[in-house]
């Protein structure tokens, strides 16, 4: 099973991933894309490779924005699987905002 990350691991993993922050225990962000359509077809681009991770994003959908929160709820905290979907995340946005 997936480790918690030590503070320190965490602050080198937000150190690789602009935009990110730890809002209560969960790594999180906020995306704004230039409409629904890029906003959907992000959540649905990402969506076979997380059920493939079976490692599932809280993530919510409001128009242009898709709210993202990272946790590994077997391990109570972030693991490397959170950073590894976060990094995977960016490079699925990158081409669509
Ligand atoms: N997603 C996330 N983010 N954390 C988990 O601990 C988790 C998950 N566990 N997706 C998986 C599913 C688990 O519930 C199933 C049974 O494999």
């Amino acid at each position: 099973m997936a480790e918690k990350l030590t503070d320190p691991q965490l602050a080198e993993a937000l150190a690789a991933l602009p935009g990110w922050t730890v809002e209560q225990c969960k790594l999180h962000r906020d995306y704004r894309f230039p409409d629904f359509i890029h906003a959907f077809g992000f959540m649905a681009t990402a969506a076979t490779y997380i059920q493939a991770k079976d490692h599932h994003p809280e993530w919510s959908n409001v128009w242009n924005r898709v709210t993202v929160d990272l946790v590994t709820h077997d391990a109570g905290g972030i693991t490397g699987k959170d950073v590894d979907l976060a990094i995977f995340l960016e490079k699925v946005a990158q081409r669509l905002l």
